[in-house]
């Protein structure tokens, strides 16, 4: 497909100088944790050749109430923003940012961390499994979102800022909050398909340095060459209160059953920061999925908020109302996956 070839360019076409960061002092902090040895997981075949609604599974128009909080995702916002920036130079925050994301996590789910090394960084991938239907479906959604944060706020008005750390409300804890909140209502309700939340790191270095955006999914998806969802969706940016959500382009282009798919729960749910519009080119943790086949959909606020990698991306302009919206209709659309499809 000649728009593959064109997205691997992307990256340089965007790529912007930009002072690099003082990274030396990143410590190990992956190894504190002990290393769990990841086993092989069964993959799932990719589905092709099938109808929209076929790949989809969608039934049409049944309508679940989804118990979703979005106050209680914005505690969580709180809470990781308490932790301070979660970028490399900070191995504090990061740990306790782990430690975080995995105390609340269900106990009926499984976690893997998948360690990394890439451009002399380490990184850290959560990787949470609740195959509830494992037996009885052989579809499996990967929900992504990234855990780290921008070490410069480059975007920042006041130039004398650009060297400081971004806190990251939105840009990096919002879409963690959402997958918490997603894996507590999955723990209680448990779907008829199998999913997976994976918690992405390194994805938010890109132009610092050497760094590109979106590391530590492409090394996830390097080094788990079997790992093959039947679809995805990766969520970033989505607590600001003016929560805008178009259509993103490469996730039109690749991904359109699933755009179809969480535009109609969006409709079902009356999420109306969803809209019916093609977005920008974003470069996030769905395009190495898309690189290798895999159709993922990137959900995330677009045109940027004015807070986006700025001092001011703190949890005064987040809503508990857009994390309410982005977290039903995700829910919304695993729901409506049918039995055994
Ligand atoms: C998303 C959040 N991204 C960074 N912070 C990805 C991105 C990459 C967005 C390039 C715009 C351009
Ligand atoms: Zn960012």
């Amino acid at each position: 497909m000649k728009w593959l070839f064109f997205l691997r360019k992307i990256p340089l076409l965007i790529a912007f100088p930009i002072c690099s960061g003082d990274f030396d002092k990143s410590a190990d902090i992956t190894a504190k944790f002990s290393s769990i040895k990841e086993e092989f997981r069964e993959s799932v075949p990719h589905r092709k050749g099938l109808t929209h609604n076929e790949k989809m599974g969608l039934t049409g128009s049944r309508v679940a109430s989804i118990d979703f909080d979005g106050k209680i995702a914005m505690q969580h916002i709180e809470a990781q923003t308490s932790f301070g920036p979660r970028s490399p130079q900070y191995p504090d925050a990061k740990f306790q940012t782990l430690s975080y994301i995995r105390s609340q996590i269900p106990s009926s789910m499984q976690i893997q961390l998948h360690e990394f090394n890439t451009n002399g960084l380490n990184g850290t991938n959560l990787w949470v499994s609740s195959r509830v239907a494992q037996k009885k479906s052989n579809t499996l959604i990967m929900l992504g979102t990234h855990w780290d944060t921008r070490s410069q706020a480059d975007r920042d008005t006041d130039i004398t800022q650009r060297n400081i750390p971004v806190l990251g409300a939105n840009d990096g804890a919002s879409g963690v909050a959402v997958l918490i909140e997603i894996a507590k209502h999955l723990h209680k309700k448990p779907p008829k398909i199998n999913v997976d939340l994976i918690f992405f790191d390194l994805e938010d270095i890109g132009n610092i340095g050497k760094n590109a955006y979106a590391m530590g999914s492409r090394e996830f998806v390097k080094e788990h060459p079997k790992y093959r969802p039947t679809a995805g969706i990766i969520i970033d940016m989505v607590c600001d209160k003016d929560l805008r959500i178009p259509q993103e382009y490469y996730s039109s282009l690749a991904a359109p059953e699933v755009i179809s798919g969480l535009w109609e729960s969006a409709k079902r749910q009356k999420a109306n920061v969803f809209k019916d519009t093609r977005g920008g080119v974003i470069i996030d943790d769905h395009i190495p999925f898309l690189e290798v086949g895999i159709p993922v959909v990137n959900l995330i606020h677009f045109p940027f908020p004015k807070s986006w990698h700025t001092t001011k991306d703190t949890i005064k302009f987040c809503s508990a109302s857009s994390l309410d919206q982005v977290g039903r209709v995700v829910l919304d659309f695993i729901h409506q996956y049918d039995f055994n499809k």
